[in-house]
C-alpha cells in the first residue's frame, strides 16, 4: 500500500512525512534495497488486536506460559515481528507513504513537474491532501486573518487540485474519444465500460472503479446513448465522476492547533476529513524516540520518563502539547492514516503461519508476519502475496482460530491466522 501527501508550499507536508515515518530504531529495520527519497515506511496500528493475545491465553489456560508480569516491558506480546512490532497486542504494520512535491497551476498542461507530478499521484493508493487551516500563510507567504477568509482559501485549495485532476483525466479521455464513441456504436453501453477500463489501466482502475463511475454518471445525466453527440460539458463531468473514483482525496486539515474554529468544516470532499497536528505529533515521536516520553501515535497522552533531567522550558513546552493534545484526543496523523487504510480502502491484517496449532514460521518464530490484504481477500490469492510458490501450488488453507479446513476461495477477514498447504 502506498498513501501520497500532496498540497501546495508550507502547509505541513514534511512535517507529517517525517513524523509519520520515524519510527524507533528497534522497529525500522525493514528490508527495501531501493526507496526513493521522498517515500517511506510508516508503521500503523492493526486495527484489532495482535493474534499473539489469543495464542497467550491459550498458552496460560494450558500452564504453558506464566501470565504478564508488570515490568514486561512487551506488556504480554509474545509475537515475533519480522518488521513492525508489538506492545500490549498493538501490532504495528508497515505502508508507504510518498512526499509528492510539486502542486502548481496547470500540471495537467505540463507546468511545473506536470506528468511527473501526476503520475508519483497515479501510483499511489490514496491520497491525502494536506492543508492549512490555520490559514498561517496563503499562496503569497502572508497571513490570512479572518476565519472566513480561511474556510475560502482551504476550498480554493481542495477544489484547485480536484480541478487539476479532472483535467488530466479529461485530456486523456478526450484524446481517445472518437475511438471510445465508435466502440459504443458497435457494441453498446459495454463498449464504452471496456474502452474507459482499458484508457485507465495504467492510473490503477479497475472493472468497479469504472461501473461505479459510470453509474454515478447515468443518474447524472440518464442513459449513455449516443457519446459521440455529447458536448464536451458531458465529457468532462464524466472525467469528473472517474476522478471521483480513481482519486478518493482525503484532507489533513493541518496546523489545527493554531486554527480559529474549525474551518475545515466548510471543505467538501469525497474522502476523510480530519484535522491534524503534524509538527506536534513530530516532537512528541522524536521526545519519544529520545527517551524523554512514552508516547503511542495515536494516543491523547504522554508520561514524562523522569522530570528531574527536563529544563524548565522543555517541561513548559510538554505540559502545553499535552493540553492540545488533551483537548482534541490526539494529534490526528496517525489516526488519518490509519482510517485511510483500514476504512477507506477497506483493508485488513492477516497472519499467514506454517504451523496451525503454534501459530509458528517454519524458524519457529510466533506470528512473524502481518499481511496488510482487501478485506475478504481469497486465501489463495492471500498465498500468492506470501509466494508465488505458494500460490502456484495451493493445495488448501487452515483457519488457524477454528482449525478448519477451507479452500481456495475462502474470504479472508480482519485478524485472520491462516496456514496455507502447498505442493513443493
Ligand atoms: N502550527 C503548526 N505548524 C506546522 C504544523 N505542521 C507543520 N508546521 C510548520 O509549517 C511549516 C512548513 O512545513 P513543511 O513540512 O516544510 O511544509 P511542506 O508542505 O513540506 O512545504 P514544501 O516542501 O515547501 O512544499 C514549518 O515551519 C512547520 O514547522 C502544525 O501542525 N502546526
Ligand atoms: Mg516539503
Amino acid at each position: 500500500m502506498r498513501i501520497g501527501l500532496v498540497g501546495k508550499p508550507n502547509v505541513g507536508k514534511s512535517t507529517y512525512f517525517s513524523a509519520a515515518t520515524l519510527a524507533k530504531v528497534d522497529i525500522a529495520n525493514y528490508p527495501f534495497c531501493t526507496i526513493e527519497a521522498n517515500v517511506g515506511v510508516a508503521f500503523i496500528a492493526a486495527p484489532m488486536p495482535c493474534p499473539c493475545k489469543d495464542l497467550r491465553e491459550r498458552l496460560e489456560a494450558d500452564g504453558r506460559l506464566e501470565p504478564v508480569s508488570d515490568d514486561d516491558p512487551r506488556q504480554g506480546s509474545i509475537c515475533e515481528p519480522r518488521t513492525g512490532s508489538c506492545v500490549g497486542y498493538v501490532r504495528l504494520v508497515p505502508t508507504f507513504l510518498v512526499d509528492v512535491a510539486g502542486l502548481v497551476p496547470g500540471a495537467a498542461d505540463g507546468r511545473g513537474r506536470g506528468n511527473a507530478f501526476l503520475s508519483d499521484l497515479a501510483n499511489c493508493d490514496a491520497l491525502i491532501q494536506v492543508v492549512d487551516a490555520a490559514g498561517l500563510t496563503d499562496i503569497e507567504g502572508n497571513p490570512i486573518a479572518a476565519v472566513e477568509d480561511v474556510e475560502s482559501a482551504l476550498k480554493e485549495e481542495t477544489s484547485f487540485l480536484t480541478e487539476e485532476l479532472d483535467s488530466w483525466i479529461y485530456g486523456i479521455l478526450d484524446d481517445g474519444w472518437s475511438r471510445g464513441s465508435r466502440r459504443v456504436q458497435a457494441e453498446g453501453d459495454k463498449g464504452l465500460t471496456t474502452f474507459l477500463h482499458e484508457r485507465f489501466t495504467g492510473l490503477g482502475a479497475s472493472l468497479s472503479h469504472v461501473l461505479q463511475a459510470l453509474d454515478g454518471f447515468r443518474n447524472q445525466w440518464g442513459d449513455l446513448d449516443t457519446p459521440w453527440m455529447w458536448s464536451e460539458e458531458k465529457v468532462r463531468s464524466l472525467a469528473l465522476h472517474l476522478r471521483c473514483q480513481l482519486f478518493p482525496i482525503h484532507i489533513a486539515a493541518n496546523k489545527a492547533d493554531s486554527a480559529k474554529g474549525t474551518p475545515w468544516n466548510a471543505i467538501e470532499a469525497n474522502g476523510i476529513i480530519q484535522p491534524t497536528m503534524a509538527d506536534m505529533e513530530l516532537a512528541l515521536r522524536r521526545a519519544d524516540s529520545g527517551g524523554m516520553i512514552s508516547y503511542s501515535p495515536g494516543g491523547d497522552s504522554f508520561d514524562i520518563v523522569d522530570e528531574s533531567k527536563l529544563n524548565p522550558a522543555q517541561i513548559n513546552a510538554l505540559s502545553s502539547m499535552k493540553d492540545k493534545l488533551a483537548q482534541s484526543g490526539g494529534t490526528g496523523v496517525a489516526e488519518l492514516l490509519s482510517n485511510v487504510l483500514f476504512n477507506a480502502l477497506d483493508h485488513v491484517v492477516v497472519y499467514p503461519v506454517a504451523d496451525e496449532n503454534a501459530w509458528k514460521d517454519s524458524e519457529g518464530r510466533i506470528l512473524p508476519d502481518a499481511f496488510v490484504v482487501p478485506n475478504g481477500i481469497e486465501a489463495k490469492a492471500l498465498a500468492y502475496k506470501v509466494h508465488s510458490d505458494l500460490g502456484d501450488g495451493f493445495i488448501k488453507a487452515v483457519d488457524g482460530r477454528s482449525r478448519r479446513i477451507v479452500g481456495a476461495d475462502h474470504e479472508c477477514s480482519d485478524s485472520d491466522v491462516i496456514k496455507i498447504h502447498a505442493k513443493s
